[in-house]
């Protein structure tokens, strides 16, 4: 066929369709070689395009909008240093059953593989491994369609996670026919494939909870991934098994629901006897199952889609191996009429526990010092979104994190988003655009003065892009506390009497600083009405944070620390 007339496309257009073709509308990145061109086909294509600052944060957003969607969030990076500053983003999407794909650009195959010293030269595909669910390089332009199908499946199906697919520039810059190109597309077919369970399973696991006295639920964010909601609050409430959600499951039943056991959280992991695992897993933020925050004595059902994940920590003497969707309508379908009794001593025994639990931290929430404290100061932020159920809630840092949790209530599945499986800090602001682009509604980002310097230069994206970000910096300048002044700078202390706010009115967004809890809950509410980028500087004492929050117990001890020099 004579060349010339032959309708010719290229490996930039053949991306773009890909996307296109799987309904990917949003590409989370950082510009440079080799993608800048492909960057800006796919927003002249109708692709929207967050370009970032740093690519850990362009990640995080990725992660998030894939929790959130269901769908893999895409973040496109530049090779080897920017590929390098999104792997920890993708780590962390594996880490948390996050759905993703990072697509980074690559340098010249022949001069990387013989270390011939190629600008940002580096084997991207191997480096990914070890951090990804998969990784795929292409090759060839004919394989594009193939590898962005290989990369859905691999991102959204079973436990999700992080994948990367590699893209050299070679491959961006070749030809193709049109026709040819056009067949090499895949459309791909059901993602994320229900996975049933077993018949047997529902009902092992409905006998196991029906001997039970002192059942519990345990949701993690695998239930709230899962967008089962109806179905869980149906099983949670027929069954009247008092639950407790992990942090980003808060809000699949309401904080405020009457089975909520969260406030009498040590009391239910100890003494119950049977527990319904539903999307969480037991690791090191459920104390691995054990003793002593466990007893030697419960037994265990778990719903997962990762059959590995049964027995990892405890035997699991219900295993239900399934997706939650599919579980809990089988659990709805199997469940007879009375069937589940929770005892009235343990439904008792719960209210009363609860009861005592919410007195002491109405103590503590109700005082009022100066400066603020981190219930206080969490109280005020807690008022302000006492009538915003639509507000997506980040949340980050120690002490700000492990109070944020326990005092920021919920009402609405997946608004609670935060540090997670790894207790990473930086997520933040990533995850602030990310909530905000998939949603379009409001975020409220608590974030420690810490934890905010990992991602803060984004707040100049929050502000290019106009989005309705709310940052509350609780600065007590320091990582757990500041320095005592007048100290040469420690190893935990940041600048005392830092000014957050003044960085967000260099980009024009709207600063407030704030001492008071009064003034705290008016700057949220009042930066919420307008709807616009701002960061609220809240000054907290910085003595009142404990080291590490309350995590404390994971420091390593130094063998020689109580001994005489
Ligand atoms: P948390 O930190 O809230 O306790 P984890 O991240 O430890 O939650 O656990 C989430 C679990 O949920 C993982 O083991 C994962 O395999 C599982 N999971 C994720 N999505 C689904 C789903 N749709 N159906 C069933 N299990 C899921
Ligand atoms: N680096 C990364 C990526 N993640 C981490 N978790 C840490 C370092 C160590 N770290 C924590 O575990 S919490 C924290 C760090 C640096 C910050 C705590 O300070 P903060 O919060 O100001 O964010 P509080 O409220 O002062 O405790
Ligand atoms: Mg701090």
């Amino acid at each position: 066929m004579d060349s010339q007339s032959t309708a010719m496309t290229d490996g930039f257009h053949l991306v773009v369709d890909a996307l296109k073709l799987n309904g990917i509308d949003t590409i989370y990145c950082v510009a440079g070689i080799p993608v800048t061109d492909l960057l800006r086909l796919a927003q002249a294509e109708g692709i929207r395009v967050y370009g970032f600052r740093h690519e850990q944060n362009a990640g995080n957003a990725a992660a998030i909008a894939g929790f959130l969607t269901q769908k893999p969030g895409i973040c496109m990076t530049v090779s080897a240093p920017g590929f390098l500053n999104g792997l920890v983003a993708l780590a962390n999407a594996t880490t948390n059953c996050f759905p993703m794909i990072l697509v980074s650009g690559s340098s010249d195959r022949a001069i990387v593989d013989l270390e011939q010293g190629d600008y940002e030269e580096m084997d991207q595909m191997a480096a990914a491994k070890p951090f990804a669910k998969a990784s795929f390089r292409v090759n060839r332009v004919e394989d594009i369609g193939i590898g962005f199908a290989r990369a859905i499946h691999a991102a959204a199906s079973g436990r999700p996670g992080g994948v990367y697919l590699d893209l050299p520039a070679a491959v961006l810059g070749s030809t193709l026919e049109l026709s040819a190109a056009k067949k090499s597309l895949i459309k791909v077919v059901d993602p994320a494939p229900a996975s049933i369970p077993s018949p047997q399973s529902i009902a092992r696991a409905l006998d196991l909870l029906a001997k039970a006295e002192r059942p519990l639920i345990l949701l993690g964010k695998g239930a709230a991934y899962a967008q089962a909601d109806k179905d869980i609050r149906a099983f949670v409430e027929k069954t009247a098994i008092p639950f407790l959600p992990m942090s980003m499951a808060k809000g699949l039943l309401p904080d405020d629901h009457a089975q909520s056991a969260a406030a009498a959280r040590s009391y239910v992991l100890k003494n119950a006897d049977v527990v319904m695992l539903v999307g969480a897993r037991l690791n090191w933020l459920l104390s691995h199952g054990k003793p002593p925050t466990w007893a030697e004595s419960t037994r265990f059902v778990q719903v997962d889609v990762a059959a590995n994940e049964i027995d990892s920590n405890r035997p699991i003497e219900a295993p239900v191996v399934a997706d939650i969707k599919s579980a809990m309508a089988a659990f709805l379908a199997a469940l007879k009429p009375g069937q589940i009794k929770p005892s009235a001593a343990w439904l008792g025994s719960v209210a009363e526990q609860k009861q005592k639990n919410v007195e002491k931290m109405a103590a503590r929430l109700n005082a009022d010092p100066t400066p603020m404290n981190f219930s206080s100061a969490l109280r005020a932020v807690r008022s302000a979104l006492s009538n915003r159920p639509d507000v997506y809630v980040v949340n980050e840092g120690a002490n700000t994190l492990d109070f944020g949790r326990n005092i920021l209530d919920m009402k609405e599945p997946r608004h609670r988003l935060d540090s997670g499986t790894w207790g990473v800090m930086g997520i933040g602001m990533g995850y602030a655009v990310g909530a905000a682009t998939v949603s379009g509604k409001p975020v409220v980002a608590v974030e420690g003065d810490s934890a905010f310097g990992f991602c803060g230069m984004e707040i100049e994206t929050i502000c290019r892009y106009k989005l309705p970000v709310v940052t509350v910096i609780f600065n007590n300048n320091g990582i757990y506390r500041g320095d005592k002044p007048g100290t040469p700078p420690s190893p935990t202390g940041l600048l005392a009497n830092a000014r957050y706010d003044r960085m967000i009115e260099a980009f024009g967004g709207k600063g407030y600083h704030v001492e008071k809890t009064a003034d705290l809950q008016k700057a949220i509410t009042d930066a919420l009405a307008a709807g616009k980028p701002a960061l609220i500087n809240a000054v907290i004492d910085p003595t009142a944070g404990t080291e590490s929050g309350h995590i404390q117990s994971l420091n390593p001890k130094s063998a020689l620390a109580k001994q005489p020099s």
